[in-house]
């Protein structure tokens, strides 16, 4: 068998709208608005420059119809690249841009292929001993297991199976041309290029099952880095390299803060959270959602003082790079129990407990009480060994014990 290498790509989702992103800065919006297309063409550019066979997307090119041409141009100019280069294309219809759903046309240059719809169809690049097999999306759903009918493997040919498929479930994606490993493993090919899951992932090595996962993150819902994969085959061996091509990148970050920690300790572990964040980035545009979490003093002023909060987390991505913008500060703290106790409704009673202890008509009717009850008592208690004010005095720091340990109880 000849070698050769080629991209697997999923999921350009062109013409995507971004989500949740609130930036308020033009320019940085922009960037985001724009990182779908330009992350597939650094892929295109990736690929001419690598000098691959052949490049093939598992689906969803498009995020759904058209509004006007514009997506079917860009896409359209991006497969000219690649034609001249020499690099044909094959291309299957997923959910998002299933034949039904996609209703304006641009013509395509002669390097694209597509796999048809209602059936499934095998392209076959002679030169390199390569078959690929595949069947796209007629509809916007498909709920039948489409990889039982594909053809069985072409002999001496590395077999490749193109498909749109959620396999067995993979939320939150929606359950398409359901199949297991072994469906999939009983067609007898080499490779399976899947698409749909955003997520890379490999679901098997033997053959190689591989989600790609999408080009570019649209939303937190999609950090991390996104691309496609390169397959370098030798001797019928497939070897993965994944083709980092976001433009933009999404990122979440937990911060788990303490009792002892004031402002200026927070702030910093944010600093150290951007800095990690902008270090996997690798000079990306980043959007960054800080959660918040664990116990904290200042939560009554993170709710009371709540911009003022945003802008400082905000200040403190900034700190380390001019690039990493606060896309949410999400606050899940909870206060710590000692903060309950010395600063609400436990302080404010122990206090009207020691207010009301000084009170002249309160001691007055303790003594009353204490009076009515020492004859009750069993003899030998009470009766006046101790003076009468030590022992109120006494008794209603008792009392203000008892209240305030109640109180922690209930906390
Ligand atoms: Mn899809």
């Amino acid at each position: 068998m000849t070698s050769f290498k080629f991209i697997h790509a999923a999921d350009l989702h062109l013409g995507s709208p971004f989500q949740g992103l609130a930036l308020k800065d033009q320019e940085i919006s922009a960037v985001f608005v724009e990182a779908s297309r330009r992350a597939f063409s650094t892929l295109v550019s990736r690929a001419i420059e690598l000098g691959v066979d052949f490049f093939l997307i598992a689906g969803d090119v498009y995020d759904g119809d058209w509004k006007d041409n514009k997506i079917g141009l860009f896409f359209n100019r991006e497969m000219g690249r690649l034609d001249r280069a020499g690099i044909p294309v094959y291309l299957l219809r997923g959910n998002h841009d299933a034949l039904s759903v996609i209703t304006k046309t641009i013509s395509l240059p002669s390097n694209v292929h597509e796999f048809p719809t209602a059936k499934p169809g095998s392209f076959r690049i002679d030169h390199l001993n390569v078959v690929l097999h595949g069947q796209g999306f007629a509809e916007r759903s498909a709920n039948e297991n489409l990889a039982l009918n594909y053809p069985g493997p072409v002999r001496r040919y590395f077999n490749i199976g193109v498909l749109h498929t959620s396999m067995t479930g993979r939320e939150p994606h929606a359950p398409y041309a359901p199949c297991s490993v072994a469906d999939l493993r009983s067609r007898g090919y080499d490779y399976w290029a899947l698409g749909h899951v955003h997520e890379y992932e490999e679901v098997a090595s033997d053959p190689p099952i591989i989600f790609p996962g999408n080009l570019q993150g649209r939303s937190v819902r999609e950090s991390g880095a996104k691309g496609a994969v390169i397959v370098t085959v030798e001797d019928g061996h497939a070897e993965l390299e994944r083709l980092i091509v976001d433009e933009a990148r999404f990122a979440v970050r937990d911060i788990t803060i303490d009792a002892d920690h004031g402002a200026p300790d927070i702030l910093h572990l944010v600093e150290q959270a951007a800095r990690s964040v902008w270090d996997d980035a690798q000079e990306r545009k980043t959007a960054l959602r800080i959660r918040l979490k664990g116990v904290s003093r200042l939560n009554g002023q993170f709710i009371a003082q709540r911009q003022q909060w945003i802008d400082e987390v905000q200040a403190a991505c900034h700190r380390v790079h001019e690039d990493i913008w606060l896309e949410k500060l999400e606050l899940l703290v909870t206060e710590p129990p000692s903060a309950v106790e010395t600063e609400s409704a436990v302080l404010d009673l122990g206090r009207l407990v020691a207010e009301h202890g000084k009170e002249d008509d309160l001691r007055a009717e303790a003594e009353i009480l204490m009076a009515s009850i020492v004859p009750k008592l069993p003899a030998g208690i009470g009766a006046g060994e101790l003076p009468l004010d030590v022992s109120i005095n006494a008794l209603m720091e008792e009392a203000r014990k008892l209240l305030l340990a109640r109180g922690e109880g209930t906390a």
